[in-house]
């Protein structure tokens, strides 16, 4: 464990495997086990969900990515022969409680990936609001050639992401999408060159960080929510939050702001 606040400003501590960093407003979590390939073990987990469970007030954004060739490598293997059917239940649910604290945290998570993102690394991806492939990216879901099963929420998020036949298809044959592949079925938003990652994901972060709190907050809290509710339920929350959205005072600043011609328009990239 290292202390995290002297080096990162972050007062919390972190394992080894994790490595925190503060710019402004936006934090940075590097997933820094590269001997690994950035293999997830248990310490490493709930540094991820201290990390996202104590982020200070002024974080408005978070980019995660990974250090060496590879975004991550999932599961640390090594120490799965060691669990018995209780303990394997708690362990997946220890995964659970870190990416539920990513996906319904204080602040939107933009997941910069390379390389591997595989089993578990596509979990942690999957758990983020924003995904920015290297066109090195590519995804797996081993799990099904090593005997095992997804842990990490995949059967949850990655059927709503690229659909429940694509991920049968990636465990029962252990088919891997490339980079572009990703992209086009979704589950990258943004694909850009080798090494281009971490400034477009800080690009991403900083734009998302501008947004009025209320904003981000609907996006990530409140979409999703709506999203997975049956229409009227889903119009009558959509109204309710976008009332609350529009009464705050940022959006009546924001507001006067464009009547004012003092906003930027909205026009194409
Ligand atoms: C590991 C792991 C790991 C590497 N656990 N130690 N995930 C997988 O099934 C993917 C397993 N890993 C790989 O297929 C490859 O390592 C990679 C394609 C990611 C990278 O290949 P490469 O050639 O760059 O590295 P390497 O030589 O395979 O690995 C370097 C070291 O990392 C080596 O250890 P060393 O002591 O011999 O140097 C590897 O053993 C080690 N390593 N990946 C442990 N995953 C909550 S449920 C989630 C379920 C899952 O995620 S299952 C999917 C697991």
């Amino acid at each position: 464990m290292s202390a995290a606040k002297s080096r990162s400003g972050f007062d919390i501590q972190l394992p080894r495997s994790l490595k925190a960093e503060r710019r402004d407003d936006i934090a940075l979590l590097r997933l820094a086990r590269p001997q690994k390939r950035n293999a997830i073990d248990d310490p490493t987990v709930h540094g991820i969900e201290r990390f996202f469970a104590s982020l200070p007030d002024g974080i408005k954004a978070v980019v995660v990515h990974g250090e060496g060739e590879h975004f991550c490598s999932g599961l640390d293997l090594g120490e799965l022969t060691a669990r018995n059917v209780a303990e394997g239940i708690e362990h997946s649910r220890s995964w659970h409680r870190a990416f539920e604290r990513i996906e319904f945290g204080r602040a939107p998570v933009v997941a910069v990936l390379h390389g591997a993102v595989v089993g578990g690394g596509l979990e942690i991806a999957a758990a983020c609001h924003i995904r920015v492939a290297e066109s090195s990216a590519y995804y797996a879901l081993p799990e099904g050639s090593r005997g095992i099963f997804v842990g990490g929420g995949a059967s949850v998020r990655l059927p709503r992401m690229i659909g429940t036949a694509r991920m049968m298809d990636m465990m029962l044959t252990g088919r891997t999408y490339d980079a572009e592949e990703g992209q086009a079925i979704g589950i990258s938003h943004y694909l850009v060159a080798p090494g281009a990652g971490l400034a477009k994901g800080l690009e991403l972060a900083k734009r998302i960080a501008g947004n009025a709190p209320m904003t981000n907050f609907a996006v990530t809290h409140v979409l999703p929510r709506i999203a997975e509710s049956d229409p009227a339920s889903g119009y009558l929350t959509e109204a309710l939050i976008s009332a609350i959205a529009q009464g705050d005072d940022e959006a009546k600043a924001r507001l006067k702001a464009f009547l004012e011609k003092r906003a930027p328009k909205t026009v194409r990239n």
